[in-house]
């Protein structure tokens, strides 16, 4: 028996999960070396915490408020607070302070995509990917400001190598490939009832992306922070692949974050209505942090404020505004985010080696647990037409088909107020128009650059 697998060996049986090696013997070279691979990344110690998780059910929190709002209707003195803030997020712009951070590690189980989610097309006309809508806003800003950040791209590692071969294939849409920086979170291996590791394969765990909450440690763990620091970049613009409206490069939100000298910031949008199932900002027992749609109880969920609208209504959208300083304080000495446990129905190895459906749990850490160490946060509601429409599910709310939609409904109420004339839609469905993010990213940038002729394309117009 090879040293490695004999040290892999007594890890995993003083762990009491001797039975991941069950198999070994059957295994050929490259198997064996693959699944020893695994085991050395195994962290038993955190295993056994996790495992002990499975059936808690943390005790709800007592006091809940709603968070303080910079507000998408402003008064006055909020218009000019808003006017300095885009100046201030203008100028941390043109110095090149501003770096990008995606997180794109995902398993698109939902949508029922097998490769990088970010490669999935959603261009209603275009047809262009999930990544090439950011490639592009990020070459905007970069033409816009005259300099651009780097852009790190969270991976995982069952998606990693697709993720850079995607990006090589297609010349990092147009983007210099020294700016783009892949680094991989970690993975956790999945538990059944009992706390045993689940199998996926004789060979290989049953592993799953350790939640966006890893982004943080992960960038820290790559050395990124100095990197971050050796590039001049203050503050980190955080935003989540699956959502094509995404802006990352929004002075204002970033001028406000910079302003207050908050660690760590948020967009959200109004809640459409008390039913819709989107995590809302909120303090927990005084912590600022995302209050998950099971956890607030009905009362709250449904209560109105003076103005009749909820009072619970900062619907969370993973975008955020992090300063390098905050991540960096976060991440030293092991960044501690509360775990969260996903109780799945898994496919997974039997004992007998054949795939059976068995009772496991994931475990997940959240980016948004982060803000309740932030001293200082700014919260600015977006309008949800403008910035955000992902992309999650296979169908209905949230899919691809929905994405279009919103976003050819945007981008044809542009072309509209300009007096521009649309091609008709089928039935109900917006007229097929897409605007290039590299042509404008706003409405008052495409005004300002009318009149423009489309490219008509068999699918729709096609302003760039
Ligand atoms: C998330 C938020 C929800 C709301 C919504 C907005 C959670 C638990 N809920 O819902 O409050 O803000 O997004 O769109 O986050 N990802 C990784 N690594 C992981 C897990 C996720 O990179 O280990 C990325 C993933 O590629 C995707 C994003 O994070 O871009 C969202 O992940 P999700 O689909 O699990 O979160 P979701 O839709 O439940």
């Amino acid at each position: 028996m090879t040293e490695r697998l004999q040290q892999q060996r007594e890890r995993a049986e003083a762990a009491g999960q001797g039975h991941v090696l069950r198999w070994f013997d059957e295994l050929s070279t490259l198997h064996g070396n693959d699944l020893l691979a695994q085991l050395e990344h195994v962290d038993y110690e955190l295993l056994a915490r996790l495992a002990r998780k499975f059936d808690e059910r943390p005790a709800p929190a007592a006091n809940f408020a709603p968070p303080e709002v910079f507000p998408l209707r402003r008064d006055d003195a909020q218009e000019r607070r808003a006017g300095d803030a885009t100046e201030r997020g203008r100028a941390l712009l043109s110095e090149g302070k501003v770096g990008y951070l995606l997180v794109a590690g995902g398993q698109a189980s939902r949508l029922g995509y097998t490769g990088p989610k970010g490669a999935y097309s959603v261009g209603p006309v275009s047809g262009r990917t999930l990544f090439e809508f950011h490639a592009r806003r990020l070459r905007a800003a970069m033409q816009r400001y005259g300099v651009g950040g780097p852009w790190y791209v969270m991976t995982s590692p069952a998606n990693d190598g697709e993720t850079r071969a995607f990006f090589s294939e297609h010349r990092f849409f147009g983007l210099d490939p020294a700016t783009v920086t892949f680094f991989p979170q970690a993975m956790l291996p999945a538990l059944d009832p009992a706390g045993k590791i689940m199998m996926a394969d004789k060979h290989r765990l049953f592993l799953a992306p350790n939640g966006h909450g890893g982004a943080l440690s992960a960038f820290a763990e790559a050395g990124l922070v100095d990197h971050a620091r050796e590039h001049g970049v203050e503050q980190l613009s955080y935003f989540q692949v699956d959502n094509p409206l995404a802006r990352p490069a929004d002075p204002l939100f970033l001028g406000l974050h910079a302003e207050a000298g908050a660690g760590m910031s948020s967009k959200v949008v109004a809640k459409r209505d008390e039913h819709e199932k989107v995590g809302v900002l909120g303090m927990r027992d005084g912590v600022l942090g995302c209050i998950e749609y099971s956890d607030l109880p009905d009362d709250l969920r449904t209560q109105r404020d003076d103005s009749g609208k909820l009072t619970f209504r900062a619907g969370n959208i993973a975008v955020h505004a992090l300063s390098v300083d905050f991540v960096d304080r976060v991440t030293s000495g092991g960044l501690k985010l509360p775990w969260h446990v996903a109780r799945k129905r898994m496919q997974v190895l039997g004992e007998d080696g054949r795939m059976v459906e068995r009772d496991g749990a994931k475990f997940e850490t959240f980016v948004f647990d982060a803000l309740g160490m932030s001293e200082g946060s700014i919260t600015l509601e977006v309008d949800r037409a403008e910035e955000f429409s992902p992309v999650k599910n296979r169908e209905g709310e949230d899919s691809p088909d929905s994405a279009r939609r919103d976003m050819c409904a945007l981008w044809a109420s542009w072309v509209r107020e300009q007096g521009g004339a649309l091609p008709a839609g089928k039935g109900d469905e917006p007229p097929p128009v897409e605007v290039d993010p590299l042509l404008a990213e706003t409405r008052e940038e495409f005004a300002a650059k009318w009149p423009v002729e489309p490219d008509v394309r068999e699918r729709g117009h096609l302003y760039e």
